[in-house]
């Protein structure tokens, strides 16, 4: 049986498909872990955590985060992955060049990545939307060099395109230049998100794989409260490429996620509020 967005409903005690995060945790609920395990629910799969950092923060910025040793974030991995098994995997915010060669090396041993049978989003987050940095300069190298190679996709904002490759991407002349560039890297395939880049409306976003170019575009949604927007394509791309979508396929649907979460998106503390993946649930009491 499928749902309306042609996802599989899970019958009563049957373990639905897993989807592993590896990602830091967002005090204010918004973004990181906490925005990963809201899609993985919502779209019925069982989310896995390795808690990468634990961040301070709330809807007007990130106050600090702690970072969890890069020991401890393998074995939680190794952990999940070899007692339950995972489908798809996702990293978010990393923090540091160990847990980043730590994390790159647990998913060689676990056999997740490009070229496994168990694919893995790479959204390399540098930065929290009010600017935080929420990864190590020192990291974009160990970034380049470890985990990009082992992406099935990686999904760059255009802040973090010209972090790793150094393009500014200004048109869309440059946007295929900088997904050339990821694939030069080593990631199986590169998804440029656009942002602002086309003015307005539209948010056209690229996709390549070094054959095939394919740009989605959707309205732009024009909300403050756009916290985890990121985390959450990503997030919803790991659940379709789990349930054994194709990359493109998976991408389109994450794409038609996010917009409606942003549609549903809500205010929260006197900053910005986050993306609403909630909206499938309704937002009753309980009674
Ligand atoms: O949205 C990127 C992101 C990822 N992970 C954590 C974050 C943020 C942004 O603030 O805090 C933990």
């Amino acid at each position: 049986m499928t749902d309306h967005l042609g996802l599989p409903t899970a019958a009563p005690g049957v373990a639905p498909t897993r989807v592993m995060t590896i990602a830091g945790s967002d005090s204010g609920g918004g973004a990181g872990i906490q925005a990963d395990l809201r899609t993985f629910a919502l779209l019925g799969l069982h989310g896995l955590v390795a808690v990468t950092a634990v961040t301070v923060q709330n809807s007007v910025g990130v106050q600090g985060f702690q970072e969890i040793d890069p020991e401890t974030v393998a074995a939680q991995m190794r952990s999940v992955v070899t007692d339950i098994g995972t489908g798809a995997a996702k990293t978010g915010m990393l923090a540091s060049a160990p847990i980043i060669d730590a994390v790159a090396a647990t998913c060689a041993e676990l056999g997740i990545g490009r070229d496994t049978a168990t694919p893995l989003v790479v959204d390399p987050v540098c930065a929290s939307m009010h600017g935080d940095q929420l990864l190590a300069d020192s990291a974009l190298d160990t970034l380049r060099s470890a985990l990009i190679p082992r992406a099935t996709v990686v999904t760059p904002n255009l802040d973090e395109v010209r972090l790793i490759t150094g393009i500014d991407v200004v048109d869309a002349a440059t946007q295929r230049q900088a997904a050339h560039a990821l694939l030069d890297l080593g990631a199986q395939w590169a998804l440029v998100k656009g942002g602002h880049l086309r003015s307005n409306d539209e948010s056209p976003d690229l996709l390549f794989d070094g054959t095939d170019f394919h740009e989605f575009s959707h309205a732009r949604i024009d909300t403050p409260h756009d916290h985890g927007a990121g985390d959450t394509l990503a997030a919803a791309t790991a659940c379709a490429l789990a349930h054994g979508r194709s990359v493109p396929d998976a991408i389109g649907f994450a794409k038609r996620w996010v917009t409606r979460g942003l549609q549903a998106a809500y205010p929260l503390g006197a900053g910005h509020g986050p993306v609403n993946p909630l909206w499938r649930v309704g937002g009753g009491s309980p009674d």
